[in-house]
């Protein structure tokens, strides 16, 4: 259960984040889909990450360190840890000089983040897979970065739908991975697939600390 978050700093390259050692998640997907929003959602706090209806809202490496109690094998303890919402990858509007900055910021950050435990690659639920996501998911396996997968905007599709969307993009990374990763349905919104996502990190976290 997360107690607490606060904003720590913004900052353009990986070279100058938090010398820190606290465990931390990253959040990463195209431009709009829901990636500050699904933070401010997990910290309940509407006004933690900056969002907007336009996309390419943020454009820095931002840390944010979360408080949370955890309950993992009837131990209860504190935990701190970083929660890092990243620029999207693929912003149309940007001009080519400006994507590739952020390519590279997002890229950097990626591999040289040593802290960096899992990263959640965001999915707009109502789209079909998506080349720039599929090629960016392989980069990521290629490259050994661990990560998981989070649909987002759950709320926009009816049950029914949401399931069908959600295998299919399975079967299409099955034709590619011979397993899956973990994977969420998440809304922002209504506050689906939160407690799930939280305590997948618990779980990490504590993993991480034995
Ligand atoms: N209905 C619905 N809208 C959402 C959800 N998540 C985000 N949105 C909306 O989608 C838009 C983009 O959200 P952001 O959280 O700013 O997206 P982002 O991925 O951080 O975008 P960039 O910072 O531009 O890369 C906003 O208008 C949000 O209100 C959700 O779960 N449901
Ligand atoms: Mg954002």
């Amino acid at each position: 259960m997360i107690k607490s978050a606060q904003y720590i700093i913004s900052n353009p390259d990986v070279a100058s984040c938090p010398q820190s050692t606290l465990p931390e998640y990253a959040f990463i997907g195209r431009s709009n889909v829901g990636k500050s929003s699904l933070i401010n959602m997990l910290c309940h706090n509407s006004k933690l990450a900056k969002t907007s209806q336009k996309p390419g809202k943020t454009l820095l490496i931002n840390h944010f360190l979360v408080e949370s109690v955890s309950n993992q094998q009837s131990a209860i303890s504190n935990q701190k840890w970083h929660l890092v919402d990243l620029p999207g990858y693929g912003y149309a509007q940007a001009g080519q000089k400006q994507r590739e900055a952020l390519k590279k910021m997002i890229e950097r950050y990626c591999l040289l983040r040593e802290q960096l435990v899992c990263l959640f690659v965001l999915i707009d639920c109502r789209h079909e897979p998506q080349k720039i996501d599929l090629e960016f998911i392989n980069w990521l396996g290629e490259n050994g970065v661990p990560f998981a997968i989070v649909f987002t905007k759950g709320d926009k599709l009816g049950k029914v739908r949401l399931k069908e969307n959600v295998e299919a993009y399975k079967t299409r990374l099955l034709e590619e991975w011979e397993e899956l990763p973990p994977v969420f349905v998440t809304s922002s919104e209504t506050g689906l697939g939160g407690e799930e996502l939280t305590n997948y990190i618990e779980q990490l976290n504590a993993e991480v600390k034995s």
